[in-house]
């Protein structure tokens, strides 16, 4: 099962899962997930060419209060959209 989709492609979102891979992503479990860590679990998924740059520009994308970290409820969002 892919860890992250870019672009919202999982046809049917299912909060159990979302949120085990939230918890999966934010490594330091603290309930935001950071650039770096977004990074580090895309290139656990074998996305090697994520840069923290291009991380950054896809945490900016879901991030709905601009603090630059994602939240489980932002997270959740955009898998809904
Ligand atoms: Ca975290
Ligand atoms: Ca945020």
């Amino acid at each position: 099962m892919a860890v992250v989709h870019y672009e919202g492609a999982d046809p049917v979102a299912d909060i159990e899962e979302a949120r085990k891979q939230f918890e999966r992503i934010d490594t330091d479990g603290d309930g935001f997930i950071t650039a770096a860590e977004f990074k580090t679990a895309l290139a656990q998924g074998g996305d090697w060419n994520v840069t923290e740059s291009v991380a950054e520009a896809i945490i900016a994308n879901r991030d709905l209060d601009g603090d630059k970290r994602l939240t489980f409820d932002e997270f959740w969002a955009h898998l809904n959209k």
